[in-house]
């Protein structure tokens, strides 16, 4: 792993350079004309949006209402791969609390957030790029990334401690987070023809794992030649994203279109990685997205990553294995797998699709 001890070149914060005033991004920044976020193949005027779905039925004991929300997961799952979860338990006191902190972390004086640099042996701390490919071109966004579980790895030092309430909020905020997530995985896992314990079984059961990356998009000058964060699916398992209460950005590809997400009031926005695609063997699939900055309002969101335990392998369940639908994907832990993106850093779906067992 000596390719992953040190970043290829010095680092430069994207803060930095927003704040410099500069007119035009360096060229490092600006992307392929076909990856660029142009209008003709963006679509935030229209109304077309990823599913809404209210939870609060689900804990109830209304069965009928609890079925009918099964369902509405169960197509989101098929159709899209995304949707936002509404009335979901989770305090949106605490939700705006978690993303102020961070507000003010990404605030808070250089020094400061220069002591919480990462390198990409573990990508902990404050980055501003992923993957160590020297010459890359970069996306226009810093952020912060921690563990939370397995507790071997979460080490609040490694935490910011500017805000001082940022390691109390984020604490809670990530607990709430992981039950969350328990109850999303019994119903994708009953939803699937399993047993509710299934999928958080082959996750590793008690011991997931789950971390936060925060993502802090300043201005840009030229938005329409570069991106906040390149198009990628995620190698997790599923990922809960707080996004920014007053600035879009988060584009999800649907077929050949990419739709921008008009974020409901106090949602996650829910998403199915790469961990679930293959023990689904491709009944639902991880899907390609990307973030859009703007010239006028820097964004913050949270993304909270729910992943299997690190070193079981991870192969598609047996139960959803037949002779019409044959595995499509070898075993290979999630320790594995991240190796891909943290070395190449975000490449659409190339990760996933390259596992596909030879036919
Ligand atoms: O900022 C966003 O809206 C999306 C962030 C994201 O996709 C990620 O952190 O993987």
């Amino acid at each position: 792993m000596s390719n992953l001890q040190d970043w290829p070149e010095p680092v430069v914060r994207v803060q930095s350079l927003s704040d410099s005033g500069l007119c035009n991004i360096p060229d490092r920044y600006v992307k392929p004309p076909t990856e660029r976020p142009s209008l003709s193949n963006s679509h935030d005027n229209d109304d077309a949006n990823i599913p809404i779905i209210d939870l609060s039925g689900l804990y109830g004991d209304d069965d009928n209402l609890r079925a009918k929300i099964r369902r509405e997961i169960s197509a989101a799952c098929r159709e899209w791969g995304f949707f936002q979860v509404i009335n979901h338990g989770i305090s949106p006191e605490l939700m705006d609390q978690a993303r102020e902190n961070w507000r003010q972390f990404f605030h808070a004086p250089m020094e400061i957030k220069q002591s919480y640099a990462n390198s990409p042996k573990t990508y902990e701390g404050y980055g501003s790029r992923l993957g160590v490919k020297k010459g890359a071109i970069l996306d226009w966004s810093d952020y912060y990334f921690l563990h939370y579980r397995p507790s071997s790895l979460k080490d609040f030092n490694k935490w910011p401690a500017v805000p001082t309430s940022c390691r109390e909020v984020i604490d809670e905020y990530c607990k709430e987070l992981v039950e969350l997530c328990g109850r999303l995985m019994k119903v994708l896992s009953i939803n699937l023809g399993l047993e509710e314990d299934h999928l958080q079984n082959a996750f590793g059961g008690e011991n997931i794992g789950a971390c936060l990356r925060v993502n802090f998009y300043p201005k840009c000058p030229q938005p329409d030649l570069t991106l906040g964060l390149s198009s990628h699916s995620d190698p997790g398992g599923l990922t809960m994203l707080l996004p920014d209460d007053q600035v879009t950005g988060l584009q999800v590809r649907k077929d050949d279109r990419w739709i921008t997400v008009k974020p409901a009031r106090h949602a996650f926005i829910v998403n199915i990685g790469d961990q679930v695609q293959v023990l689904s063997n491709a009944k639902y699939k991880s899907v390609e997205h990307r973030v859009a900055v703007n010239s006028d309002k820097e964004r913050v969101s949270l993304a909270f990553f729910y992943n299997p335990k690190s070193d079981i392998p991870i192969e598609p369940l047996k139960e959803l294995v037949t002779e019409e639908n044959p595995s499509l994907y070898p075993p290979m832990t999630f320790d594995e797998y991240r190796l891909f993106i943290r070395l190449r850093g975000p490449k659409g779906k190339s990760q996933v699709e390259s596992m596909k067992s030879p036919r």
